[in-house]
């Protein structure tokens, strides 16, 4: 019966190992005359859910780079019985995530998942994929942005960025899932080696470098990215999904680099500890039956909502 909950939850390889599924809305908001997709305020809306690493990635670059007026936003709530995101209130007509993703294009039979970026004037959903749509929100937005001046995704900085997204992407923000959702027990062994030995590096490359960010002096997207799961890591992913050698707390560099994320300005407002745990214990049923929240860990170093 786990393995039938878990496949569901979680689709794997013929090792066991999880895969996760491609994000199959892949349209881009261009500055660019003639393109279907312009930037403008408000004209597009983002669904986010609060518990959702990926998600978060485009709450932190929408705080950071001043796009909340011009960027609204509906946070979406698990329904764990049923394992899909729902409304608190009708939107657009819709109940549920799948109804809207449905509107976007009737009889879609892929995961609807957070976040979405939703365009208002074609009724559709633009992209899905959190990756691509903070690269639109840090270049595309600039005319409405507060901090235009902030270019989390510098040219001369793209090639060491997407260096260390692609590692950190596989061993870390999805190496976590692979951790939590491995249906072996090789599979999770394999999962846990990758994902300690680049927090090891990172710290290491951190205090080696003396730098504050992956790439220098300089927040970029590729912090924003890694900054999502470690602020999960201690509360979340430790526990439940296992991946237990070492806190962040234990890393004394990469708890500073978390510290020094969650201080920038707008950037604590977008974390809710207490959300994030009722979202991930609440309704990862096959991990968690009995949907108890633990109580701790205490965080020295986040103090979140
Ligand atoms: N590659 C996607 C992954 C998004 C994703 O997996 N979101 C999860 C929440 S953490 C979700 O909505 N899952 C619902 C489902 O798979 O049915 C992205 O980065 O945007």
């Amino acid at each position: 019966m786990w393995q039938m909950m878990m496949q569901n939850l979680a689709p794997k390889g013929e090792n066991g190992a999880y895969i996760r599924p491609e994000s199959q809305f892949r349209n881009w908001i261009k500055r660019q005359e003639n393109h279907i997709y312009q930037p403008d305020e408000q004209r597009y809306h983002l669904y986010v859910g609060t518990g959702c690493p990926w998600a978060h990635r485009t709450l932190v670059v929408r705080a950071i780079k001043g796009l909340e007026a011009t960027l609204p936003i509906t946070i979406v709530k698990p329904a764990g019985d049923r394992g899909i995101w729902v409304f608190s209130e009708i939107e657009r007509g819709c109940q549920t995530l799948p109804e809207l993703y449905n509107l976007a294009k009737p009889g879609y039979q892929g995961r609807c998942t957070v976040p979405v970026l939703w365009d208002n004037q074609t009724q559709t959903i633009v992209n899905n994929e959190s990756a691509e749509i903070i690269i639109m929100l840090n270049s595309e937005f600039n005319q409405f942005a507060k901090h235009p001046e902030l270019d989390l995704y510098p040219e001369d900085l793209r090639a060491e960025i997407e260096q260390w997204n692609e590692k950190i992407y596989h061993t870390v923000n999805n190496g976590v899932y692979r951790c939590g959702f491995a249906q072996t027990q090789l599979a999770y062994e394999t999962a846990v080696g990758e994902l300690f030995t680049t927090l090891d590096e990172i710290d290491k490359f951190l205090k080696t470098n003396a730098y504050t960010y992956l790439c220098g002096d300089k927040i970029t997207l590729a912090d924003v990215r890694l900054f999502t799961t470690l602020l999960r890591f201690d509360v979340v992913y430790y526990g439940l999904f296992k991946c237990n050698l070492r806190r962040i707390q234990d890393y004394e560099n990469l708890s500073l680099y978390l510290q020094n994320i969650y201080e920038l300005p707008g950037v604590a407002e977008t974390c809710d500890i207490e959300q994030i745990k009722q979202d991930y214990y609440g309704n990862l049923f096959p991990l968690n039956p009995g949907g108890i929240i633990p109580i701790g860990p205490e965080l020295k170093l986040v103090s979140g909502k």
